[in-house]
């Protein structure tokens, strides 16, 4: 066995091999050209392991893209590749007076995953210190930019504005919003997919959900990305779990570097806190024992039942002992496969879910970060036996179908992009750290 483990790091190494372009890492070959921020964050944590150069200049690169307002754009646009839409000039991101000179980027955000990328470092690779010094402004200036202009309200949870920022932007929880933005035909922007002459359109989103996407790029730059005109009236201002949990996840390991650096960590750890609290709080489900991300439009929460939605929670340390069993019990009792061996945990959408897609992008298949996310949760709960099983089906999957973007949970087929990095980068983390 011990040789079929270091027969499969050395696969994932190969295929961050094959993504690295002497700046940054490719998710994946193709579909995704270009520098992607969870990705970079998330790929950081398994170089960290063996190329601690890398992983600085990986996420070095990322933060050279940060906007002046701080934001941490979604793409940092190579432009040597034309064949990913929506490219720069559609995005008109130089129209905000904040964007960096330097570089072309998005104007959009992801999960904020990079303060634990950059403490993982420094706990996982040789002395990190420099890096840690170097990446502290960065980082304090991405969560203050979050808090400052994504949470006009003070309640301690950001909003995202894109299903793009989500990372997640095929999940059904955005069904209902995107239904609600009704678009007349005059107003659907004119744009040519690239998506899907790399992979099955079956397994990406709809044309109407792209319109919409694209429609909202262009509402954005219409309000040269001032956050402030955007917010009172774009149609999508969500309050996302997993988004919001990363963010208090992160906010946790951003004190522990500002401890290290000799900082003072009590601004980062209060308000790390308070958003747990406003997580479990407001969007706490009592009844179906999940949290339900909250529509600031509508005023409601979202009824989705959403794997990401239990998983956030957990990794982040949100709940309390009684809380947390409650939330396993749901990954056990509903379709999301941790009790049933039939089903591979964790389907991102209930399997009993109306609209549940084996094969459609975060309807279903089972991603890699996610379960990654989880057993930690799990292993941090005392949920030893739960983790175990977390941890193998990452290796399974890995080892039986390849490193994909997503996985079938009923046989495992892999789907998406081939040679996925974060897939080969979290496969490294479980193996070399003994899932630690
Ligand atoms: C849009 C790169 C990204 C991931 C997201 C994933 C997918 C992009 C797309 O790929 O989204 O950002 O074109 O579908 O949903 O999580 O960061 O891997």
């Amino acid at each position: 066995m011990a040789q079929d483990r270091e027969a499969l790091i050395r696969q994932a190494k190969a295929v961050l091999e094959f993504n690295w372009t002497g700046e940054y890492t490719q998710p994946g070959p193709r579909l995704y050209p270009h520098q992607w921020s969870w990705d970079s964050a998330l790929i950081a944590m398994g170089y960290a392991h063996y190329d601690q150069a890398r992983a600085e200049k990986e996420m070095r690169h990322l933060f050279s893209a940060q906007w002046k307002n701080g934001l941490l754009p979604q793409i940092v646009f190579n432009t040597e590749f034309h064949n990913y839409f929506p490219g720069p000039s559609f995005w008109h991101a130089g129209e905000s007076p904040d964007a960096p000179e330097h570089h072309r980027t998005s104007g959009v955000v992801l999960p904020p995953a990079h303060a634990t990328a950059a403490l993982h470092l420094y706990r996982h690779a040789g002395d990190a210190r420099a890096f840690l010094k170097e990446a502290f402004p960065h980082l304090e200036a991405w969560h203050e930019y979050l808090y400052r202009e994504r949470d006009p309200a003070g309640e301690a949870l950001v909003y995202i504005r894109h299903p793009w920022e989500s990372g997640m932007d095929n999940s059904p929880m955005w069904d209902a919003i995107l239904q609600r933005l009704h678009l007349r035909k005059g107003e659907i922007p004119t744009y040519r997919r690239a998506d899907t002459q790399t992979v099955s359109s079956q397994d990406r989103p709809t044309s109407a959900s792209y319109d919409r996407f694209a429609w909202l790029v262009k509402f954005f730059a219409e309000r040269e990305y001032d956050e402030q005109r955007i917010r009172e009236d774009c149609p999508f201002l969500v309050q996302d779990v997993l988004f919001n949990s990363l963010l208090c996840k992160s906010g946790r390991d951003l004190a522990e570097i500002a401890r290290v650096l000799g900082e003072d960590p009590s601004p980062f750890e209060e308000r790390s806190e308070k958003t747990a609290r406003a997580i479990d709080e407001k969007l706490w489900d009592e009844e179906r024992g999940t949290y339900l991300d909250y529509d600031l439009r509508s005023g409601a929460p979202i009824p989705v039942y959403f794997a990401p939605n239990l998983v956030g929670p957990l990794y982040a340390g949100v709940p309390d002992d009684s809380r947390a069993g409650r939330v396993v019990e749901s990954l056990e009792k509903d379709g999301f496969g941790l009790a049933d061996e039939g089903v591979m945990p964790v389907p991102s959408y209930d399997i009993n879910g109306y609209g549940f897609s084996p094969e459609q992008y975060w309807r279903g298949p089972v991603w890699i970060n996610i379960d990654w996310f989880l057993m930690h949760g799990l292993e941090d709960y005392g949920y030893t036996a739960q983790a175990e099983r977390l941890r193998r089906t990452i290796v399974d999957l890995c080892e039986g179908s390849g490193f994909h973007e997503y996985f079938d949970p009923l046989s495992g087929e892999g789907h998406g992009s081939v040679l996925f990095s974060w897939s080969a980068a979290l496969l490294i983390d479980t193996l070399m750290d003994g899932g630690r």
